[in-house]
Order: C-alpha cells, then sequence, then structure tokens
C-alpha cells in the first residue's frame, strides 16, 4: 500500500522562540514545504498544560505565527494553524487517552524534567501531553515529524498508539506509523550557561539561549557571556567529551556555516574560545537578526497573522473532519 506522505510538526507558543526551536526545528520545516504536504500546528493546547497568563498566550499564538513566516514558512504552501481552533485535536486525544497505557506515560521523560520534584502538583494535561502529541499527528494521518532530539521519545510512544489502535479495532494501517525526521547534525541545542541541560524557552536566565528576537547588541554580550572552557580549543572532537559547553558552540558553528564539526575544529584547534566566539556572533547576527527583525514587522499587522490562522484552520478542519468521523466509526461511535 503507497501512504501519501504528510509532514506534521508544532511548537508551543511558550514565548521567546530561540536557537534550538529554529535549527531544530523550524529550518527543517522550511525544507520539509519544498517536498511534502505539511501541516505545521502552533500548538496553544499543548502550552497551557503549565498554567499561562490569558493575554501573554494570547500574543504568543501571534508571534509564533509570526516565527513561522519570518523563517519562510508559505500559508500557500503549508497549512498554518492553531491546534485549539480545530476540535478534532482534543476529541482524538481522550480516544487515544483510551488507547493509551499508564505504564507508557509513566517512562516519559519530559514529565518527569518539566513537573519537577512536585510531581503532585503538576497538571494532569502535562502527564497526559504525550497523547495529545499523538492525536496531533494522527488526526492528519502524517507519515513524518520533524522534531527536535528532545521529542523522540514522544514520537516512538505515538507509533505504539497508532499500532495499539490498529490492532485494538482491526484495521491493519488505519493510522500510518510516523516516522521522526530528526537533524542528525544539530538535533539538540544546549543552554549556553549549561551544555547538560537544553536550550529552553521556559528557562529563567534570558542569558541561556539566543532568541529569535534577540538584537545584534544582544547576541554579542550572550555569545561573550557563554560558558566555554578554559583550555584552547582541542584538536579532536573525543576531547570535547567532557566540555559540554564548548562542544555546543562549535557544533552551532558548524551548523550556521555549514562545515563539519571536524573541519571547524580541525582549523580552530589550539585557538582561543575567545576566537571562536567572535566568529560565531557574526555568523548569530548575519542568520538570526533578519529572522527577528522581520517577526517584529510581521507583529505590527495583527488581523493578518489572525487572517493567516484562520485560512490555516479551515484547510485542516476539512482533513480533520473527514479522519474523525472515520476514527469515530472504527470505534462504534454513533
Ligand atoms: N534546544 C533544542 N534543540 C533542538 N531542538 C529543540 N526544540 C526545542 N528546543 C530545542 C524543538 O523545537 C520544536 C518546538 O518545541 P516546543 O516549543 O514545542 O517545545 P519544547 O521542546 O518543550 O521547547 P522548549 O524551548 O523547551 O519550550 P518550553 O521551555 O516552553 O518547554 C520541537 O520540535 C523541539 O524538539
Amino acid at each position: 500500500m503507497v501512504t501519501k506522505k504528510i509532514v506534521f510538526s508544532g511548537v508551543q507558543p511558550t514565548g521567546n522562540l530561540h536557537l534550538g526551536n529554529y535549527l531544530g526545528a523550524l529550518k527543517n520545516f522550511v525544507l520539509l514545504q519544498k517536498k511534502m504536504e505539511c501541516i505545521y500546528c502552533v500548538v496553544d493546547l499543548h502550552a497551557i498544560t503549565i498554567f499561562q497568563k490569558p493575554d501573554i498566550l494570547h500574543e504568543n499564538v501571534l508571534e509564533t505565527t509570526a516565527s513561522f513566516l519570518a523563517t519562510g514558512l508559505n500559508p500557500d504552501k503549508s497549512i498554518i494553524f492553531n491546534q485549539s481552533s480545530v476540535s478534532g485535536h482534543a476529541e482524538l486525544a481522550w480516544i487515544l487517552n483510551c488507547v493509551s497505557r499508564i505504564g507508557w506515560l509513566n517512562r516519559m521523560t519530559q514529565f518527569k524534567d518539566k513537573a519537577g520534584s512536585d510531581k503532585e502538583k503538576a497538571s494532569v494535561g502535562l502527564y497526559i501531553y504525550p497523547n495529545l502529541m499523538a492525536a496531533d499527528i494522527l488526526l492528519y494521518k502524517a507519515t513524518h515529524v520533524p522534531v527536535g532530539a528532545d521529542q523522540k521519545q514522544h514520537l516512538e510512544l505515538s507509533r505504539d498508539i497508532a499500532q495499539k489502535f490498529n490492532k485494538d479495532f482491526n484495521c491493519n494501517n488505519f493510522f500510518p506509523l510516523p516516522e521522526p525526521l530528526i537533524l542528525k547534525n544539530i538535533s539538540r541545542i544546549m543552554s549556553l550557561r549549561d551544555g547538560t541541560k537544553k536550550m529552553s524557552k521556559s528557562e529563567e536566565s534570558d542569558y541561556s539561549r539566543i532568541n529569535l528576537k534577540d538584537t545584534a547588541d544582544e547576541i554579542n554580550k550572550k555569545i561573550k557571556k557563554a560558558k566555554s572552557d578554559s583550555d584552547s580549543i582541542p584538536g579532536e572532537i573525543k576531547l570535547l567529551e567532557n566540555k559540554p559547553e564548548a562542544l555546543n558552540l562549535l557544533s552551532i558553528y558548524s551548523e550556521l556555516t555549514k562545515n563539519s564539526l571536524e573541519k571547524i575544529i580541525t582549523e580552530m584547534a589550539g585557538k582561543e574560545y575567545s576566537f571562536l566566539k567572535a566568529k560565531l556572533t557574526e555568523a548569530l547576527i548575519d542568520e538570526i537578526t533578519p529572522v527577528g527583525k522581520e517577526i517584529k514587522k510581521l507583529l505590527k499587522d495583527k488581523s493578518h497573522l489572525k487572517k493567516i490562522l484562520k485560512k490555516g484552520t479551515e484547510k485542516a478542519n476539512i482533513l480533520a473532519e473527514e479522519n474523525i468521523k472515520n476514527i469515530r466509526e472504527k470505534i462504534g461511535l454513533i
């Protein structure tokens, strides 16, 4: 059976889209839009698994939409919309809550990280978030999901849920098993302050990340302050094994300049990290500040952004309603 290739991915409107989101997800979204049918979603229902102030959430949905457009997503080629405006996401999530197993969710490491030490106080939504993610993907029978490496485990869960649904309801291949599309070189950008933690929007210190809206001056300051290493740059990658911050800076530079890490290290061996930092700052300013300027420009016309979301919602709803109708039939719902 030939399955049509459909790409689905989402970004949470939790503010401060950063270099990790850009290199790990958004740049890949843009490449894929040239090759496949793509659906890109501002996943606002995921964002509220952690309390969001309503007025800020509203602004962040628009800012994430602007970031999609500023990085090169084209609403005439890809479907761009916000998750809560297509009710099929919540409906299918409920159905999949009944397919997914508690034991499976208990293994999700992101819940453990995000819930912190007091799990009793985390929302139920945060715990079942991976089931909603499975619903997002399966609602469109998506076959490919571009994500950063941090989402790999959730993707595997989506595959398990799809497989169990197909088996429980005796409908082999009804849901295709979605494949993660994870960029090999740069799947995980780490915090500039702690190379063992991923760069994240919700990390308190703004110095831990490069935001897409950062000015050249801010980028310069953040890279200057970024943790690196007191030794000079070594000549071999394996000597960076216990130096996650240094490896992170070199990897980002390698990705931005489209040179392999080996090549960068060979060229920079023996130099101080201040040399790398100056080059990296330049590369970041060239790549990120035009995106930031475009986001700020797009945010000046919010009604235009809302129109784009509305148009995307209409297209997404047509696909979702058809699939939900078939899913209901499979389960025996009238
Ligand atoms: N540091 C990262 N490196 C590579 N890829 C990353 N992504 C996120 N952080 C990195 C990828 O960006 C996409 C959108 O992520 P998201 O905002 O929906 O959720 P997240 O993974 O939870 O991102 P954050 O920044 O950590 O957000 P908060 O702090 O709000 O939870 C995904 O494809 C993700 O893999």
